[in-house]
């Protein structure tokens, strides 16, 4: 039988001597989620407003999802592609017919689907755009963030993600983000197969690009004979207020990049869409994945992804975003450190003003813990706001008054003045 830790404390030590250091977790030990809501070891219950970084659009354990899942588990999980099997050829027909892509490629994490997209990427521009063998170039944009696989990071401009970990892959120029100049200039080298970005940056601190940007981006790809490649892994499936979050702008991306929300925070699955000019570029056994498109996750995706219509989760973070953004907004007139809150949908971001390096975002990320919501800073001084899209109006603003009422209370205590909590 599984043992159980006996606190948050044990699970802690457990981590700590046995696993490996590669990240810096929050001090909770969560060992329950429904819905909006987590719990802790010890039975204390939370908001999440981080949902995995957007894997959780459809909120924690949400029983089609778990059902959908149980039912499929009982039946067949993997066969591997080397037979078919009658839950694959179901759920790429509902992705293809729901994003309107001639095909999709099913892998597993969203690392693995911006892999599949450069190699589809490179063999398109080698095969139908001419470019010559080994010489193909991705435009990548600063502050990205596509995963952490040793080829991603090759086109990565943050040294905590590239530091010690070169060579790198070559075949990358990276460009200012939201510059449509600089653009037009990259674009023009006719040794470019793919722009490669992501509608909002995400890891960056939700940077929401120019309105027309996408729009722009797409149109130079289209004059340039280059393959937009729109990673949406962290922004797709309703996040945003939309569908997609290209969808603000009525972008429909040669290359579609997917993965978190699709399958509901449930088991990693990640897709590529595209068309048959591009996905039929790769011929059988030059790409895969062991568990790529398995039983499972086809139910699972199909599932997490009708909630996701059926819920319509994307009107509701449209409108609740809305309403977070006006009133922590009105919070800022009078905040001494919070400047600006920035994002789309339930995407949201908001800054302090003090530097990348200063503990700010990461202290009052802790007081909020004690308040009971569960959020955490992208950077020094970036505070990430994304709860589950379920969420209520009720919820909301119970949420938005932990935050406002938190920041409050971190002020007091650094400026020792009293102000009324709302
Ligand atoms: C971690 C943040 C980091 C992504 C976009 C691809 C991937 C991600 C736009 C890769 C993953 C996750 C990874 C996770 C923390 C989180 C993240 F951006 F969301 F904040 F790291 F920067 N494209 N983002 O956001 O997908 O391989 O993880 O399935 O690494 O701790 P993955």
């Amino acid at each position: 039988m599984a043992e159980k830790v006996k606190s948050s404390k044990e699970a802690i030590e457990l981590e700590e001597k046995y696993g490996a250091h590669n990240y810096h977790p929050l001090p909770v030990v969560l060992a329950k989620g429904e819905g909006v809501f987590l719990w802790d070891v010890e039975g204390k219950k939370y908001y999440d407003f981080l949902s995995a970084y957007s894997a959780v659009n459809q909120g924690h354990c949400h029983p089609r999802i778990v059902d959908a899942m149980k039912k499929q588990a009982e039946t067949l999980t993997l066969t591997s592609r080397a037979f078919h099997s009658d839950q694959l050829g179901i759920a790429e027909k509902y992705l293809c017919e729901l994003f309107n892509y001639d095909k999709v490629l099913m892998m597993n994490s969203g690392a693995e689907a911006n892999e599949t997209a450069i190699k589809l990427a490179r063999k398109w521009g080698y095969t139908k755009k001419g470019i010559p063998e080994n010489e193909a170039v991705i435009i990548a944009c600063k502050h990205n963030f596509h995963g952490r696989t040793t080829t991603i990071i090759s086109a990565s401009t943050d040294p905590v993600a590239t530091k010690g970990f070169g060579p790198y892959m070559p075949g990358f120029q990276v460009v200012e983000y939201d510059n449509v100049e600089v653009l037009e200039e990259a674009l023009s080298n006719p040794n470019v197969c793919g722009l490669w970005i992501e509608p909002i940056q995400g890891e960056a601190g939700v940077y929401v690009p120019s309105d027309g940007y996408l729009k722009k981006a797409q149109e130079l790809c289209t004059k340039h004979n280059v393959i937009l490649m729109m990673d949406e892994i962290q922004t797709g499936i309703a996040r945003t207020g939309k569908m997609l979050a290209s969808d603000h702008e009525g972008v429909h991306p040669d290359m579609l990049i997917l993965g978190k929300a699709i399958s509901g925070g449930a088991m990693p699955v990640s897709a590529v869409l595209t068309n048959d000019d591009i996905m039929l570029t790769i011929k059988p056994g030059e790409h895969g994945s062991t568990y790529g498109g398995n039983p499972l996750a086809c139910a699972v995706m199909v599932e997490a992804l009708e909630v996701v219509k059926d819920e319509k989760l994307a009107e509701n973070a449209e409108r609740l975003g809305n309403l977070f953004r006006d009133r922590i907004n009105q919070f800022i007139a009078e905040s001494e450190i919070v400047n600006l809150v920035r994002g789309k949908g339930l995407l949201n971001a908001i800054v302090v003003n003090d530097s990348e390096e200063s503990s700010t975002a990461w202290d009052i990320c802790v007081a909020l813990k004690e308040n009971g919501l569960l959020a955490k800073p992208t950077h020094g001084n970036i505070i990430r706001f994304a709860p589950p899209l379920v969420i209520t109006e009720e919820q909301i603003n119970a949420c938005i008054d932990i935050i406002v009422d938190t920041i409050k209370e971190y002020e007091t205590k650094q400026w020792n003045k009293p102000v009324a909590l709302s």
